[in-house]
């Protein structure tokens, strides 16, 4: 059913009947951290080939849970395109079976971990790790998911705490915590002592989805290889959040009146107020500060190994364009 390689396409025998690929092209920054965060808690250890095939095992892991979020997020969010294709459910062969595929890629996870890792001591924890953020994520997209129900639609409601909650459960543990938490328990650590790191990596993760709210809007779909779906959608982005704060009276109705609709015209609207309230500065500020205060709590940090690992992520996702 899989074919686990260094080759980025994710091959599965999925809706449309044959071997086939879905969402290739991903940057895999997820899977790779665990391989680069694993060396680096290692210091100056060459890595044995076990060691290299079972961090690499982990890497796809993750990529594979990264690939079942996406294709089911693609139809919660009505989007369009995904890593510059059309999004999986909208291949017209595919439909709504691709519900079914987002599961049976779910289901590889613990198969994968049964087959590779059954006789190593942190293998419960492995399993675990993985149930616990894929709660965790799908706990966010449902916050994310009931602030937009149609007839219940309130801007008021949206802030910097509901946001900040939203990016934390949905995002921040699936793309940031796990690659270092399989590295850490590959290595043989208790995740328990490391709840200082994991709090550094849940305010990176909050940081890359608001990077990922920005470029929704202010990215070209050529670079990010998806169209922004944000304002139609009515999602407690970081840009309305900050525009709420930032608008005048005139201005907050003009929000109000134009954001979540599916119509180009009122898109536009939005967007140009985004672009008279001057938000890519303030996004600009934002991001050199949280980089700043991560930097600050990484230097915090006792070990250098640990602090290398933190660094060699925050490095991957500063001003990043897609
Ligand atoms: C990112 O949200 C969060 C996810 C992809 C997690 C989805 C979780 C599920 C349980 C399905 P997003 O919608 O902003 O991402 P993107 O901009 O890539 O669509
Ligand atoms: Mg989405
Ligand atoms: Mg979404
Ligand atoms: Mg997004």
């Amino acid at each position: 059913m899989i074919l686990l390689s260094s080759s980025p396409m994710i091959l599965v025998n999925g809706s449309s009947g044959c071997w086939t690929t879905m969402y290739p092209g991903g940057k895999l920054n997820r899977g790779l951290s665990v391989i680069d965060s694993y060396k680096l808690l290692k210091e100056e250890k060459e890595l044995t080939d076990e060691e290299v095939f079972l961090a690499c095992t982990l890497g796809w892991c993750i990529e594979w849970l990264q690939a079942y979020f996406l294709v089911l997020d693609d139809i919660m969010d009505n989007s369009h395109t995904r890593r510059g294709q059309p999004c999986w459910f909208r291949v017209p062969k595919v439909g709504m079976i691709a519900v079914n595929d987002g599961i049976i890629l779910r289901n590889h996870i613990p198969r994968i971990l049964k087959k590779h890792f059954r006789g190593k001591p942190y293998y419960v924890d492995l399993l675990d790790l993985f149930n616990e953020v894929e709660f965790q994520t799908a706990s966010g997209q449902m916050i994310d998911l009931i602030t937009t129900i149609e007839g219940e639609k309130d801007l008021s409601k949206y802030s910097l705490p509901l946001h900040h909650r939203i990016v934390q459960y949905k995002t921040a543990y699936y793309s940031f915590y796990i690659p270092v938490a399989c590295a850490l328990l590959m290595s043989g650590e208790s995740l328990d002592n490391y709840t200082e790191v994991k709090n550094i990596l849940i305010e990176m993760g909050i940081y890359f989805q608001v990077q990922d709210d920005y470029l929704d809007c202010f990215g070209e779909p050529e670079m990010i290889g998806k169209i922004g779906t944000d304002i139609e959608d009515f999602k407690c982005s970081w840009l309305v959040v900050k525009a709420l704060e930032l608008c005048n009276e005139e201005q907050k109705k003009l929000l109000f009146e134009n954001y979540g609709k599916d119509d180009p015209a009122c898109v536009a609207k939005v967007k140009e107020l985004y672009k008279v309230i001057k938000l890519e500065g303030v996004f600009a500020e934002y991001e050199s500060k949280s980089h700043e205060k991560l930097v600050n709590s990484i230097e915090a940090h006792p070990t250098k190994a640990v602090q290398a690992v933190l660094k060699s992520f925050l490095g991957k996702i500063y001003k990043r364009q897609k």
